[in-house]
């Protein structure tokens, strides 16, 4: 009989998405291997043993060497999940590639770990310029490539969705007395991009609300009947969802609402009575110049 909480070579292999013959080699080579012994048996794994490769496989994935990793984790201290080493990125190429891998091998733990770091160091807007956006658009070419990849891409949005929220929720005292509203038109379901933009306005101090995914241009006009709000931002991702006549249905109020449009599903030539936004830091300035702030 064993305990239920240690595993094999093979189950570990699947768990963290590493080759059976690499942990093998990690045992022969680094000692990194089950500490467990059991007669007439396979050697398991024990949530000890388990924690100490999860920190060589962060290594790993961070552009450490295996056998610089080794040394780290089999000194790491794995009562404290926390302080589980990681390294500073060098180039942005890494941590998208460290992303990438981390959602391979379904470590939740670390891509939040990484992303949080990231924002947390240069805030939303470069965060998503330089390492969300070119990771997202990675995943959905390897989507498109493979037809594989589509749990990756529902993990990423969980994540990004919730850590995006969560920069969002922390604006206290807004700049503008009336929200700018943002929405996903027509039956768009994508809607990580205003989750950024709704984050790096945060950031700004500026207060948005964002009316979510699939929303109808007759709603977004009561909307605007309702509150003027000095921006209506909205996103289409595919070409299909792109309802041009939001452009002639806002009603003209006093001080009028600006449209901004954003996403590759627009075609900038049919966008007349509108701003079409090219990207993030784009459509930040947009939207402080028009409430007049300094950008
Ligand atoms: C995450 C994701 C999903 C998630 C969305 C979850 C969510 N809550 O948002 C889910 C799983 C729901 C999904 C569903 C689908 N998806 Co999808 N999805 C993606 C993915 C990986 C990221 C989307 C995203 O957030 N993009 C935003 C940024 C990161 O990417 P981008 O728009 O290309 O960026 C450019 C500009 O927009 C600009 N930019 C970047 N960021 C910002 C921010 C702002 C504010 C501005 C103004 C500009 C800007 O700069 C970039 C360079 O030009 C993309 C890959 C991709 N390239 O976008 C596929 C992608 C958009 N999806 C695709 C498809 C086909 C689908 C589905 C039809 C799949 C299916 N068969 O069911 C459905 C359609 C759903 C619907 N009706 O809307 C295709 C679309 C191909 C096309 N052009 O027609 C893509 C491109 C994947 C691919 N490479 O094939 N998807």
């Amino acid at each position: 009989m064993h305990d239920e909480s240690q595993i094999t070579v093979g189950e570990l292999a699947r768990r963290l998405g590493i080759a059976p013959a690499t942990l093998r080699t990690w045992d022969r080579r680094y000692g990194l291997g089950p500490s467990g012994h059991e007669i007439g048996a396979h050697r398991r794994y024990d949530t000890v043993d388990v924690a100490r490769i999860s920190v060589m496989r962060r290594l790993v994935i961070s552009g450490v060497s295996p056998k610089e990793a080794a040394l780290i984790a089999v000194d790491a201290d794995i009562n404290e999940a926390e302080n589980l080493p990681i390294v500073k990125f060098e180039e942005r190429a890494e941590v998208i590639n460290a992303i990438l891998k981390a959602l391979e091998s379904l470590d939740v733990a670390f891509v939040n770990e990484i992303i949080r770091r990231e924002i947390l160091a240069n805030g939303v807007t470069t965060t998503w310029v330089e390492i969300l956006a070119p990771t997202l658009i990675k995943v959905g070419e390897e989507w498109s490539r493979t037809g594989l990849g589509i749990s990756n891409e529902h993990l990423l949005t969980e994540v990004l969705t919730k850590i995006l929220r969560e920069v969002s929720e922390e604006i206290e005292n807004p700049i503008n007395p009336k929200p700018i509203v943002l929405a996903s038109i027509g039956e768009e379901l994508h809607c990580l991009a205003m989750h950024a933009l709704l984050a790096a306005l945060a950031e700004r101090n500026i207060q948005a609300h964002f009316f979510g995914a699939r929303t109808p241009v007759d709603s977004l006009v009561e909307v605007v009947r309702k509150i003027a709000p000095p921006v209506l931002f909205v996103w289409a991702q595919l070409s299909e969802n792109a309802d041009y006549s939001i452009a002639t249905a806002l009603p003209a109020g006093r001080p009028s609402t600006r449209l901004l449009l954003g996403g590759p599903g627009w075609d900038v030539e049919r966008c007349a009575g509108a701003t079409f936004v090219t990207g993030l830091p784009e459509a930040c300035e947009m939207v402080s110049s028009t409430l007049g702030l300094a950008v």
